[in-house]
């Protein structure tokens, strides 16, 4: 019987606010054989832009990810003043964990300059854009240069939610942090999937999965055990979760597997002029699926593909 030929690893830029979650995201972006990790970009969000941009360094070290270009992005959202999330995050943005200092030098670089440089190096086609984070860097790299939103595959970006809000009732913290960024990403006409909280809500680092990770006594087991262990303590103090959803690493699963992550298709819109929903992302879910629409939504997580996701990441950099 003829098998189908493995396709290649999908090449992705991740642009992050590393946070613990995003620390996720870059393990399992470097780690899974599925992903070719082509460079990082870092956005003010969770912390300081210098504060995250420390914090992804000291992770792609840890993580032995030296050989590839990380870049700094933009201080601050496109219109409105910085909001952190030291409440969760903490004052170092990555609160809890330990992190070698960096042995890897920043790219001299902006990142909306590596996000260009590194889409028009490749075929049209080819680079997926992965934020999760604030939308800043990706909305002024497609104002800067447009044949990026014809040349890149598509955008899997971690923010919004249909039904959830985080850091208002209605607005998720990614998307309310630069709304007018996210409005240029969704407008821009290229393929976006939208990976919000009806998503990774579902994504809960249970005290199962925290033995998983630990059984697997190594370095960045030990790593992702306190990045648990500390997300999980703010969680549950400030927001009353049980367990800490980890984000932003359900974006890379939909890269790795896009039936990890079920979509469907529906226009989507941030509210910009709102009294009380300023950054909710409005998903039209009315009648039959549209077939033309550039948009999709994550609806739904298969919980346990994900989980065997992550630990098999773990695994193979133990
Ligand atoms: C998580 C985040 C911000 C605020 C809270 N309360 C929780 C960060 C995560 O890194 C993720 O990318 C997104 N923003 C979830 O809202
Ligand atoms: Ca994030």
């Amino acid at each position: 019987m003829a098998t189908a030929a493995p396709s290649s690893p999908r090449k992705i830029l991740l642009d992050a606010d590393p946070g613990h979650d995003d620390a996720v995201a870059l393990l399992l972006a470097h780690a899974n054989p599925r992903i070719d990790l082509l460079a990082v970009t870092t956005i003010g969000g969770n912390q300081t832009l210098e504060k995250v941009t420390r914090n992804a360094l000291g992770v792609l070290t840890l993580l032995g990810a030296t050989d590839l270009p990380v870049a700094a992005g933009c201080t601050r959202p496109l219109v409105r003043p910085v909001r952190v999330a030291a409440d969760i995050h903490g004052e170092s943005g990555l609160d809890g964990v330990d992190l070698p200092s960096p042995g890897i030098a920043l790219d001299p670089r902006h990142a909306v300059d590596l996000i260009i440089d590194t889409v028009m190096a490749h075929a049209p086609g080819e680079v997926t854009l992965v934020p999760t984070g604030p939308l800043t860097n990706i909305a002024l790299a497609a104002r800067k240069e447009p044949a990026i939103v014809e040349r890149v595959r598509e955008v899997v970006l971690m923010g919004g939610g249909v039904h959830e809000g985080n850091a208002t009732p209605v607005a998720e913290f990614n998307i309310l942090c630069d709304p007018e960024a996210a409005a240029i990403v969704f407008d821009a006409g290229w393929d976006v999937v939208m990976v919000g909280l009806d998503v990774t809500h579902q994504a809960l680092a249970t005290p199962e999965v925290a033995a998983r990770v630990g059984e697997l006594d190594s370095p960045v087991s030990r790593f992702v055990g306190q990045l648990i262990e500390a997300f999980g303590r703010a969680y549950r103090d400030v927001q009353g979760f049980d367990a800490p959803p980890v984000h932003d690493p359900c974006a890379v699963a939909y890269v790795i597997d896009p039936a990890i992550v079920a979509t469907r298709r529906a226009g989507l819109t941030v509210e910009l002029a709102g009294g009380h929903t300023t950054g909710m992302t409005v998903a039209d879910l009315r009648g039959p699926e549209p077939t033309d629409c550039h948009t999709r939504v994550g609806v739904g997580l298969d919980v346990e593909r994900f989980w065997d996701l992550v630990v098999d990441a773990v695994r193979r950099l133990s």
